[in-house]
């Protein structure tokens, strides 16, 4: 059987490589506000676990509809020559540059693509348009209009009466804001236009439903992964060279730091690669706010790192680990915060005094001593990374493919993950973070880990729908 073909066409900057990137989960394709910004009919097919399930095709827009059409009355003696015509005009005009764009958009269409006609709902509707339309129409193809408002105007009413006329289905696309459901409910619709492509496309529907959860699960994973990694870091040196064991520390500090945070880089990018979103990932800055730094205290207040939370998350996830390792070292241990400085000292006054990350000497079998910084022992740490770490997860899971612009968490708006989270996840995650920090990064582990998050992501998912980003 071959793959439900749809082409993607209308007048230059109305959305429709939008439409095609967002429809194909394809960040390459070409967007830009310059009209003409696609040139050529280019394929994106949409794969799951390799297989083909729909294609569109992104086209130039309509140049010289009038002349099209002008050319196509002066032949046409009845409607059952149509089609013919249209094809004998792509036919004769491929070498001409003058509809060069007309012959692009057509071709993939009398090729068997289904149509689907792109408008701005936010300009007013022309009898200009109906050139197109018709054109449209004497291919005999079947056909859908989606309007796409670009912008504040709103003329879709007048847009819906005209495009009745000629489409057996007008629905209305953001091209850039469409959520998971409005992106399921327009295969569904394609689906109504051709009989043949039916099951397919509900197959397609199904594999994407499949796939998201999949994804879900997946990303679940590599957070877990990140965290155990987070959780159980350490940066250790010998005690023997020139330096001085405050500018060891100092260093060994930094590398992990360093550390910590390429771990979350790289679980971003799993992510990100997960959801196709590799792209993103390219440019650091794009992520600013989200990849702030992990130990800088608006990092942590970000995630509210309030007294109360605080409380609550040290009194369930933190009291064996800190307690125990403090007993363990025999007041070996130092408070990271204050050599750190200042920043690191305001997060460790908020902890109480207690030590943000294990610092200790350790005596070598054949002599000598390395100093080992780590593993942070803080409470609040895996809340903050685990908040973090979701909220990424869900701007990315939200996120269109049509979009190009920075991805960014609005500072302040963002809810502490401990005032969404419920007692039983909670404790789950708690008790998951505990067997990491007291029995190390293994995959036991970090299995439970990944089990509690995916719950956790779970009932998020329910709970807000598939809606954009709370
Ligand atoms: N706000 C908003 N902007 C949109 C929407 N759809 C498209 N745009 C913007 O409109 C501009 C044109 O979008 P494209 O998808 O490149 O339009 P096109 O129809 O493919 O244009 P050509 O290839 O030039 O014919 C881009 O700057 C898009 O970001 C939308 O739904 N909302
Ligand atoms: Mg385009």
């Amino acid at each position: 059987m071959s793959v439900p073909c749809f082409a993607v066409v209308g007048q230059p900057n109305k959305g429709k490589s939008s439409i095609v990137a967002t429809l194909a989960e394809d960040e390459r394709v070409g967007i830009s506000p310059v009209p003409g910004t696609t040139r050529l009919a280019e394929r994106h097919t949409f794969t799951v676990g390799g297989e083909p399930l729909y294609t569109l095709v992104d086209t130039p827009g309509f140049q010289r509809a009038r002349a099209l059409l002008g050319w196509l009355k002066e032949r046409a003696d009845d409607a059952s020559q149509r089609r013919q015509l249209v094809e004998q005009f792509v036919a004769e005009h491929v070498n001409d540059e003058r509809f060069h764009d007309e012959c692009e958009l057509l071709r993939p269409i009398l090729e068997g693509a289904g149509i689907l006609y792109v408008v701005d709902g936010a300009k007013p509707y022309g009898p200009e348009y109906e050139l197109e339309m018709q054109i449209l129409q004497w291919t005999g193809q079947p056909r859908m209009a989606l309007i796409n408002r670009i912008g504040e105007g709103d003329y879709r009413d007048d847009w819906r009466r005209a495009l009745d006329q000629y489409f057996s289905i007008v629905r209305e696309f953001d091209a850039v804001g469409a959520s998971f459901d409005t992106r399921l409910g327009v295969l569904a619709a394609f689906a109504e236009l051709n009989e043949a492509w039916r099951p397919q496309l509900s197959r397609a529907v199904q594999a994407l439903r499949d796939e998201r959860q999949r994804r879900s699960r997946q990303s679940a994973r590599q957070i877990a992964a990140c965290l155990a990694q987070c959780l159980t870091a350490v940066e250790r040196a010998s005690l023997k060279g020139s330096d001085s064991r405050e500018t060891l520390q100092a260093t060994l500090q930094d590398r992990l730091l360093e550390s910590l945070r390429g771990e979350e880089q790289r679980c971003r990018r799993q992510v990100q690669g997960l959801y196709r979103h590799e792209r993103t990932d390219v440019d650091e800055g794009v992520l600013t706010l989200v990849s702030m730094d992990l130990f800088s205290e608006e990092g942590w207040e970000l995630f509210g790192l309030s007294r109360e939370k605080l409380v609550v998350a040290g009194a369930l996830g933190g009291a064996a680990a800190g307690g125990g390792i403090d007993l363990l070292l025999g007041g070996s241990s130092l408070l990271l915060g204050t050599l750190v400085g200042g920043v690191l000292g305001g997060v460790s006054a908020l902890l109480g005094g207690r030590e943000i990350a294990k610092v200790e000497v350790l005596g070598e079998p054949l002599g000598g001593e390395v100093l080992v910084v780590g593993p942070v022992t803080a409470d609040n740490f895996p809340w903050v990374l685990l908040g973090r770490a979701l909220t990424h997860h869900r701007l990315v899971r939200e996120r269109n493919h049509a979009r190009r612009e920075a991805m960014s968490i609005a500072l302040g708006q963002e809810t502490h993950i401990m005032d969404s989270v419920t007692e039983s996840h909670r404790k789950a995650l708690a008790g998951a973070f505990a067997s990491v920090r007291k029995d190390g990064a293994g995959s036991e582990q970090v299995g439970r880990l990944a089990e509690a998050i995916a719950s956790l992501m779970a009932s998020e998912t329910q709970e807000h729908g598939t809606r954009g980003v709370p």
